[in-house]
């Protein structure tokens, strides 16, 4: 039995339960970090060194952290050929994309987070949204101007390339005030909102901590 180890509103841990969704895996989610706490719990450090969510365990014997690593473990695991491109060079730029999202695309979810959902209204700072956006829209821009040729991130198949940059897109499309239009990531946000596991885990969950 697969375990996942965190709280389901974070952006993070949905990357993963939108995985397990798409791969049809059981599996069990422990609501762990942010309000749930446990993150400084001796036995969870010992999985995570981090402290941080999502964690997986697998059989009760191989622990991973880290979001994309797992998204690339299941993937290839359960998936090879499918979510995870066989051709070593078409994964190389599903990986591409992935590490882009996470690192690039990724700084206005917690802009977002913490001053639409989180800090009490009256320390909530509307400007810090407003940057998030101005900095972010350029990056949707790129990922816009990608999809321009393609109906998913890699070509015509859904892939591990899609997750990151999906649970994100989610966000920016559902929250961001103002965002300039880009229509082929609109076209493709909504191929990905007739997957199922896409729904259920990333667009029907608030975020939150
Ligand atoms: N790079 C890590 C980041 C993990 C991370 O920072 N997770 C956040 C949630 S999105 C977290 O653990 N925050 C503290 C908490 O939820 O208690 C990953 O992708 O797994």
């Amino acid at each position: 039995m697969l375990k996942v180890w965190g709280r389901a509103n974070s952006s993070n841990v949905a990357k993963v339960t939108w995985c397990i969704g798409e791969l049809e895996l059981e599996s069990e989610r422990i609501d762990w970090g942010g309000r749930f706490g446990g993150n400084d719990d001796p036995d969870y450090r010992d999985r995570n060194p981090t402290g941080r969510v999502p964690t997986i365990e697998e059989d009760g014997e191989f622990s991973l952290w880290e979001s994309g690593a797992i998204v690339r473990y299941l993937c290839a695991k359960h998936s090879p050929g499918g979510l995870c491109p066989s051709d070593l060079r078409v994964r190389a730029e599903a990986e591409k994309w992935m590490d882009w999202s996470a690192i690039s695309l990724h700084p206005f979810n917690p802009a977002f987070v913490a001053n639409m959902f989180v800090l009490p209204p009256e320390k909530r700072d509307a400007e810090a949204i407003v940057t998030a956006v101005k900095n972010a829209a350029p990056l949707f821009g790129i990922l816009d101007h990608h999809l321009s040729s393609r109906a998913f991130i890699c070509g015509d198949q859904f892939t591990m390339a899609d997750i990151p940059a999906g649970t994100l897109t989610h966000r920016w499309i559902a929250y961001a005030p103002e965002r300039p239009q880009h229509p082929n990531l609109e076209a493709w946000y909504e191929r990905l909102k007739q997957r199922p596991a896409y729904v259920e885990h990333v667009c029907s969950i608030t975020p939150g901590r």
